[in-house]
């Protein structure tokens, strides 16, 4: 081959081999068989050749020209199968290593609280209500007999939410409801007595410190027929008390008290009598006979109908029976804590 000739091909694979990317190998190209290409020139010339030395000539700059092109395909198939070797040892999936296992999940304490509660109050003939977490005023207080100028109705006490517009208007405003009452009231007007239900769920007010939560959860009984009476109240939650603690060395005791739903009204007491906490009373319900208007209200007569209602904490329960000295404990999440109770 001519020696101007060889020394272009020399050149053009030199600077083949040192393209890195298959993008730059077009500019390669270009600088030896583009338009103004190192060999493309030389083609031209042609033109000023004649018989034997123009298809020696010819032949010659034809066989540079494939030796480029052969070096510009092998240059490019080398660096599309090295740019496949990489991404595949970079998406490699190693299916030897060992499994990320699969978590055991547990309740929450005061879930298994509640699931106590409730498997212990069926055992006692109770029902167990369920009803909406926003409430209607009515349900929440007017139907508990709590009057218009009630303070727990206050914007400083209860959190309402704005009612949707209907047809122009809007409704009344909606409360977060404040105690599990309303689900018994909803659920009194549905069922004929004997009424014995109780209502566990989440409750809201605003109130925030180291003792309360803006949510917390109660649950509520209430027990109506023809000739229900505080002996029963009193026994009814003996019993509850002696199966949720598992143990036998429980007093009760009432102290009187006020609610605007109950009267005559009472707070319940009790104390162990072995133990870390034993001799001292702990405040662990509300109660009371049903007052007459909240018996009108869910549409019986309280000249025929009598009952009690209770209405107590659950984490207040949940920390006596677990030693949990701290309530915010249950609403932080620490697994450290959780984990104690799976
Ligand atoms: C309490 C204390 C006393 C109560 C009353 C009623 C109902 F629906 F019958 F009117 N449910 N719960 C009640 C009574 C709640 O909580 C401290």
């Amino acid at each position: 081959m001519d020696a101007d000739l060889e020394s272009i091909v020399a050149r053009a694979r030199q600077q083949i081999a040192s393209v890195a990317e298959e993008a730059q190998l077009a500019d390669a190209k270009a600088a030896f068989l583009g338009k103004a290409g190192a060999l493309t020139g030389l083609m031209k010339s042609l033109g000023s050749l004649v018989g034997e030395a123009k298809a020696r000539r010819g032949q010659a700059l034809n066989h540079a020209k494939q030796q480029v092109e052969a070096l510009l395909n092998q240059r490019g198939a080398d660096l599309r199968q090295a740019q496949l070797e990489q991404k595949l040892a970079a998406e490699r999936i190693d299916v030897t290593l060992p499994g990320r296992g699969i978590g055991t999940g547990g309740l929450h304490p005061i879930t298994l609280t509640i699931a106590r509660i409730e498997e212990i109050f069926r055992s006692i003939g109770f029902d167990v209500a369920d009803g909406p977490e926003i409430e209607q005023d009515f349900y929440n207080f007017t139907a508990l007999n709590m009057p218009s100028d009630h303070p727990a109705r206050s914007m400083h006490d209860t959190f309402y939410v704005a009612a949707p517009v209907v047809e122009g208007q809007r409704a009344e405003p909606l409360v977060l409801r404040t105690h599990t009452s309303p689900m018994q009231i909803r659920y009194a007007r549905r069922n004929p007595p004997p009424i014995k239900v109780i209502a566990p769920g989440k409750t809201y007010r605003v109130d925030s410190d180291a003792t309360h939560s803006p949510m917390f959860h109660q649950f509520e009984g209430m027990w109506i027929d023809e000739d229900v009476s505080f002996a029963d109240l009193k026994s009814v939650y003996a019993d509850f008390l002696h199966q949720f603690f598992e143990r036998d060395d429980i007093e009760v005791r009432f102290r009187s008290s006020y609610f605007p739903f109950t009267e005559p009204s009472a707070e319940i007491d009790m104390r162990f009598s072995e133990g870390p906490l034993r001799g001292r009373w702990l405040e662990v319900s509300g109660s009371g006979q049903v007052h007459p208007n909240v018996v009108r209200n869910i549409g019986l007569d309280p000249e025929r109908y009598i009952g009690f209602a209770f209405g107590s904490g659950v984490e207040r329960l949940a920390m006596l029976r677990y030693g949990v000295d701290d309530l915010r404990l249950f609403f932080e999440n620490d697994l450290r804590f959780l984990r104690q109770f799976a």
